[in-house]
């Protein structure tokens, strides 16, 4: 087939950090939220070889933000979640699925609260801004909601820490997971926090100006020189062995909290009002039909996958893998897959169909165990 360019408009916006990741050598992009996010520099085993020993910087500008702010902020981001925030605090993030009044899947961001009335929403690929300014206006709410110029520069891997610290000092070390602080880097506003989509460690640092985004990327880049700093992205394998599910691909706003298996990030029984409450009692009634599901194939690596692969069991379809790659540590492709309920318990064996081809899949737990 003939290769194909894709235009860039304005309507497909570019990162803060564009000029130096092209420098890099940046080999493709996908589109997320209306803005270029990269994929590749060399290959996904090259760069997952190198993420799980080194460290990487990753362009997540894509990540954008939703900020809600104003004396109502705390209420309205109660209502989109079946998350407790209330006990979030200033200088806290929490993973927290959203969902509508089906119980159905918006979108599942980082909530990141910068003060009693102050939230970013950390979105993945889904236009979040219109519904939550929908809903403030709907309930009369007393918010702000925008998006504002915020980019989120990744340090990925068991090397972040030491980089962080040439850059800041030895304090970075005793920023807890998922929290964060306020500080300048490149005589840059920053917020740093300890957080990122991987397994292997590191920080998200969240540019406030776009402008500075080349001079932040610089002075990460330096401190880096020594700790073998890459450039890289979020890695297809990396993701897979640790569990990280994606919004649009493994889930879309077709599938409920619950069918995401997300219930451990979720207070179904929070003491204060959200959407999704009556959809998620009656589903809990009901019992949940399909559930997200880790799937092992044990065999050499599986061509790339594009689109779905159906999954079988005696002769009937039961599912559709939506991730899938061959993991160097599990010496297995590994497998997200939307599976019914029936046979989505560990232990099940299960056929893979893989164009034409039959391969005897197994169902493992969340951490590819039993
Ligand atoms: N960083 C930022 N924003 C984001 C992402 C990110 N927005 C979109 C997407 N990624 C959100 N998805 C996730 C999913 C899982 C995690 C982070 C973002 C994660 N989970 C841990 C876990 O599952 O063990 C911790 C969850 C918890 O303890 O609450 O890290 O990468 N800025």
């Amino acid at each position: 087939m003939n290769p194909v360019e894709l235009v860039l408009s304005r309507r497909l916006r570019m990162t803060p950090f564009e000029t130096r990741v092209r420098e890099q050598g940046v080999k493709s992009y996908t589109v997320y939220n209306h803005m270029v996010l990269p994929v590749n520099f060399s290959s996904t085993l090259e760069e997952y070889l190198h993420l799980c020993e080194h460290v990487q910087l990753w362009d997540v500008a894509a990540e954008r933000q939703v900020e809600v702010v104003g004396p109502d902020a705390l209420e309205l981001v109660e209502l989109i979640t079946p998350r407790h925030i209330a006990p979030c605090e200033v200088g806290q993030c929490v993973y927290a699925p959203l969902a509508d009044e089906e119980g159905l899947v918006i979108n599942d961001p980082i909530i990141i609260r910068l003060a009693h009335d102050r939230f970013w929403i950390s979105i993945a690929d889904s236009d979040v801004l219109l519904w939550v300014k929908g809903i403030a206006w709907g309930r009369g709410l007393n918010v702000r909601v925008f998006e504002p110029d915020v980019s989120p520069l990744a340090v990925q891997g068991p090397k972040a820490d030491d980089v962080m610290a040439d850059l800041l000092g030895e304090s970075v070390r005793d920023i807890k997971f998922f929290r964060f602080i306020e500080t300048t880097i490149a005589n840059t506003d920053v917020v740093l926090a300890r957080s990122g989509w991987s397994g292997q460690g590191g920080f998200e640092i969240y540019l406030q100006k776009s402008a500075d985004g080349v001079a932040l990327w610089d002075a990460v880049w330096e401190a880096g020189q020594k700790h073998h700093i890459r450039p890289g992205a979020p890695n297809l394998i990396e993701r897979l062995e640790t569990g990280l599910k994606s919004y649009g691909s493994d889930m879309t706003q077709e599938d409920s909290v619950l069918e995401c298996a997300f219930e451990r990030y979720l207070h179904l029984d929070k003491p204060v009002p959200y959407m999704a409450k009556d959809a998620i009692e009656k589903q809990l009634e009901q019992g949940v039909k399909r559930r997200l599901s880790n799937v092992m194939i044990e065999s050499s690596p599986l061509p790339p996958l594009r689109g779905l692969w159906d999954v079988c069991c005696d002769g009937q379809l039961v599912g559709q893998v939506s991730s899938c790659a061959y993991s160097p540590k599990y010496e297995a492709n590994l497998a997200f897959a939307m599976l019914s309920q029936e046979v989505s318990n560990a232990g099940s064996q299960l056929t893979l169909m893989v164009d034409g081809q039959e391969y005897p899949a197994t169902v493992k737990d969340d951490r590819w165990k039993s």
